[in-house]
């Protein structure tokens, strides 16, 4: 999954790919270099952003959607909002990607499931603005795990059909960075949630994260640059993948997709 931020303030690439038609080309760039989904988004998540208004984010997001489906790329729409869900799944979205699981909007898992589109549920636990705050956890994987099942199990009883639900650990997002690499260090247990249709496939969100700019920066005080971590993105794609993840969210695609297709290769030769 490529990555098109129609933002001017993400934490990765904030401002680059703001106006419609920088944000369409870098798009088909994208899905030109390899990737399966190209994943639009109008609102910025870093930590300690301000919301935008629902009107501000259709209009960011609407003629990027539209172009870029109509020239064939599969779109998911990266929103926590019902309504830019529904107009962008009218405007060719293929796929919702909520990072707040459906807990932001009360309306989403009644779109989700009347519209039949898959759906990424992440784990979060507030706003942006204060999310950080909110990184408290005795054993993250447990906790991280329980409020995803309790999610999904939430997500089904509104009528979302359970074999179209991605889950996904949400690194970063109300997370330290010690918590994020617990988290990916037991990737195998993220999908194995307490509901009858487990397994659910796994996304992982790690690219230019600040947990990988600190680990990789001179020191604590100076992270690497986001856009000098997409070697390491791509370190972490492969394990990713080695480990079965469904899908790695990425900025870069091209180390990526290597990485996803050797890990593939890998994996077939694992098989009996
Ligand atoms: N991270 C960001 C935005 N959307 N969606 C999912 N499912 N998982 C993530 O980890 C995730 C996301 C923030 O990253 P960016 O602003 O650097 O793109």
């Amino acid at each position: 999954m490529g990555v098109v931020n129609v933002t001017p303030d993400s934490f990765s690439d904030g401002g680059k790919w703001f106006g419609p038609d920088a944000a369409i080309a870098h798009g088909l760039g994208l899905a030109a270099a390899g990737a399966d989904i190209v994943d639009v988004g109008g609102e910025s998540t870093r930590p300690g952003a301000l919301r935008i208004s629902e009107e501000e984010e259709v209009r960011r997001v609407g003629p990027v959607i539209s172009a870029l489906a109509g020239a064939g790329v599969v779109v998911s729409i990266d929103t926590m909002r019902v309504k830019v869900a529904e107009r962008a799944i009218a405007d060719g979205a293929r796929l919702v990607n909520d990072v707040s699981g459906g807990l932001a909007d009360a309306g989403m898992a009644g779109l989700i499931a009347e519209s039949r589109v898959p759906y990424v549920v992440m784990h979060w636990r507030g706003h942006s603005v204060d999310m950080q705050d909110r990184a408290v956890y005795v054993d993250v994987v447990k906790e991280v795990t329980a409020e995803l099942s309790r999610r999904v199990t939430a997500l089904s009883a509104a009528g979302i059909d359970p074999a179209r639900l991605i889950v996904d650990p949400g690194l970063g997002f109300a997370k330290l960075p010690g918590h994020s690499w617990t988290l990916l260090s037991r990737l195998r247990e993220i999908g194995c949630l307490d509901h009858p249709a487990a397994p659910f496939p796994v996304l992982v969100g790690a690219s230019r994260k600040g947990f990988i700019a600190r680990l990789l920066g001179a020191g604590p005080l100076t992270p690497r640059p986001f856009a000098q971590c997409d070697d390491a993105t791509a370190a972490l794609t492969m394990y990713a993948a080695m480990a079965g993840a469904w899908c790695v969210r990425v900025h870069s695609v091209p180390g990526n997709a290597d990485a996803v297709r050797i890990a593939a290769r890998l994996r077939e030769e694992r098989l009996p």
